[in-house]
């Protein structure tokens, strides 16, 4: 049914799309205010604060607990989630020494043999895509070995009878747990596994991934949608709930994001079955904008009218995707968001634009949005927006030891904690509102969701 329905759906070519980004990059980018150098510089200097604050408190841990100044590992165990996502920061912002010690670090003293059950999602999106990134931009075969041993470690994951990840599985053992997942986990796993097939000739973890790409989409409801919670041994849905936020988002962008990399036309097909059944019944035009909130997988009645920081990403993948329209709109409600209080909440409801939840963990995808529409339209409001928030993230969030999160982005209250998503997305996108041209050719790479780089070279 899947195949038979793909295939008869009008393809891009990956040539013209790949063309018309080349064009579009060819274009001089408008200077905003400020100097694009210096403020390229201030990046660079306050992430260097941030990594400097790692490197002395917590050097080899996890992360860091930026309040305490402690370091802090997920599992009880490091396994370097801050150098390995951070590494490809270190490498586009010419970070040569520190980068240069940050990958004999993971190259010689990480270790992948622990008998721990972790994420499955969140390791392939921080660990693997951070190594598969840093050996491609470095060609240091040690990351892709690394690489490889962590793949087949997390392949037990995928045996379930759906072929669905389950969420947990022991590095050591391959023994899994928690068949309760989303579709962000079951659906945001192929750029990672693809790439790790290609470079290592190995297919196995590009089909494993795949397929649970494809089982999650089945059973999207007649009109299109994916609900917030599915079983991946009964593969029925726990929670009809529909949206664009965190534990479904990324599985949209993957759709787009694998047939952009791998040229996947069964990934453009999904894409193009998905993509109107979420403008159509999760977008919403108030008077405040442009939203997309909650609605029922099933009916398509709403079910519910907030916004928050991991919503923001989509404005950037609708502009990836080409609907730039749509793309300015949301980004110019993400922004009013953000102007509420000088930092965006993880919650509002945008009927009332009251906050819902107010914490910030110093979240990038209202960042990465920034410089998709900076690269798609060459506009220069979207480097005052980027000067904007990245002014008041420093003047909110910066401390002695590196960046805090906020307990309440309301009162500005600090939170002991730094996630290592900081360091690789928040802080890259940042820069590469700014950067030198060259520094980054999006015409190459696609980003995981974690911004980590990925380039086709096979
Ligand atoms: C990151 O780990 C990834 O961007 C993920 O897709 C969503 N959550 C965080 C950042 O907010």
């Amino acid at each position: 049914m899947f195949l038979g329905r793909a295939l008869t759906l009008r393809h891009f070519s990956v040539t013209a799309t790949l063309l018309a980004l080349a064009v579009a990059s060819c274009r001089n980018l408008p200077q905003s205010g400020g100097d694009r150098a210096q403020q390229a510089n201030r990046v660079k200097a306050e992430f260097l604060h941030a990594w400097q604050g790692y490197e002395r408190y917590a050097w080899s841990h996890d992360a860091l607990r930026p309040l305490s100044k402690t370091p802090h590992d997920w599992y009880g165990k490091s396994l370097m989630m801050s150098p390995v996502d951070a590494l490809d920061t270190l490498i586009l912002m010419k970070f040569d020494a520190e980068a240069d010690k940050t990958r004999e670090l993971i190259a010689t003293r990480l270790s992948f043999d622990r008998d721990i059950y972790v994420k499955n999602f969140e390791i392939t999106i921080r660990l693997l895509g951070g190594l598969l990134s840093s050996y491609q931009l470095t060609g240091d075969n040690r990351l892709l070995a690394l690489a490889e041993d962590l793949g087949n470690r997390l392949l037990p994951a995928f045996n379930s009878p759906t072929g669905m990840p389950y969420v947990m599985v022991n590095l050591r053992t391959g023994a899994v747990r928690n068949p309760k997942s989303n579709p962000a986990e079951t659906g945001t796993l192929l750029l990672e596994f693809g790439t790790l097939s290609k470079l290592t000739g190995k297919p196995v973890f590009y089909e494993k991934a795949k397929r649970a790409l494809v089982e999650t989409y089945k059973r999207r409801s007649p009109i299109g949608l994916v609900g917030s919670a599915i079983n991946v041994e009964t593969g029925k849905w726990t929670d009809p709930d529909s949206h664009i936020s965190g534990g479904i988002d990324s599985y949209y962008e993957y759709l787009w994001k694998c047939w952009l990399l791998f040229g996947d036309k069964d990934c453009l097909a999904m894409w193009r079955v998905s993509i109107p059944a979420v403008n159509r019944y999760l977008a919403d035009e108030t008077a405040n904008g442009l939203w997309y909130g909650q609605a029922n997988m099933n009916t398509g009645a709403r079910t519910g009218t907030t916004y928050g920081a991991l919503d923001a990403f989509f404005p950037g993948l609708l502009a990836l995707s080409g609907d730039v329209k749509r793309a300015r709109d949301l980004q110019e409600s993400s922004f009013k968001m953000w102007n509420l209080y000088g930092i965006e909440p993880e919650v509002i409801d945008y009927k009332t634009m009251k906050v819902v939840a107010r914490t910030y963990h110093l979240r990038p995808e209202i960042v990465e949005s920034t410089y998709y529409l900076l690269h798609f339209t060459h506009d220069p409001q979207y480097q005052q927006m980027g000067d904007t928030i990245f002014n008041d993230f420093v003047r909110y969030c910066r401390t002695d030891a590196g960046y805090a999160a906020l307990s309440d982005m309301v009162t500005k209250e600090k939170r002991d904690e730094m996630e290592s998503f900081a360091l690789a997305e928040s802080f890259k996108y940042f820069y590469l509102l700014f950067a030198p041209p060259g520094t980054l050719d999006l015409n190459k790479v696609v980003f995981n969701t974690e911004a980590h780089p990925l380039r086709r070279t096979w």
